[in-house]
């Protein structure tokens, strides 16, 4: 008799069910109250190309940190920060982005930016992606945000000739992990 076996499995499930509802929960409310997340919108990419960037301005109520950030069109999500090393532009994953409480963090091309790495599909510009961010407070204490990112060939808002000279979008750039 296999009987008792199955019933333990549904159980399991749906307590798993329950877990996920009461996280969801507590993720909204940190939405809701400490952080606000403005102008979100992630790179196109082609098909074959493996990165992309998510950039958006984030405003924390109080001291907090992004740590992290996932998406499902994307096996990995690292924090990266962009900068010169000489004459290269470099970025690299950086384990936390101080978002000082009050203060409005840009991230944007050439600077602090979300990673989207092995992406699963090519993002096709006017779609949306989600995208879950993770912060930490100044106790330590983890929340996730929730976003429906637009996917688009630049910042909500921004002209579309190229007006700034010497604009990094299209420069060679070093990618290290
Ligand atoms: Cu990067």
């Amino acid at each position: 008799m296999t009987t008792p076996k199955s019933h333990a499995l549904k159980t399991y499930c749906f307590s798993l069910v329950a877990l996920t509802t009461l996280a969801l929960t507590a993720f909204s409310h940190a939405q809701t109250t400490n952080i606000d997340v403005k102008d979100a919108w992630v790179r196109t990419s082609v098909q074959g190309q493996k990165a992309t960037g998510a950039f958006m301005n984030i405003t924390a109520k109080d001291d907090a940190k992004l740590v992290g950030a996932s998406s499902p069109v994307a096996g990995l999500g690292e924090v990266h920060e962009m900068k010169m090393e000489g004459d290269v532009m470099k970025m690299r994953a950086i384990p936390a982005l101080d978002l000082p409480a009050g203060k409005t963090v840009a991230l944007k091309p050439g600077g602090f930016h979300v990673m989207l790495m092995d992406l699963k599909t090519p993002l096709k510009k006017d779609s949306t992606i989600p995208l879950t961010l993770r912060f930490k407070d100044a106790q330590g204490k983890e929340s996730t945000l929730n976003l429906q990112v637009n996917v688009s060939t630049q910042a909500p808002g921004a002209s579309s000739s190229g007006s700034m000279p010497g604009h990094m979008q299209n420069a060679p750039m070093g990618h290290k992990h």
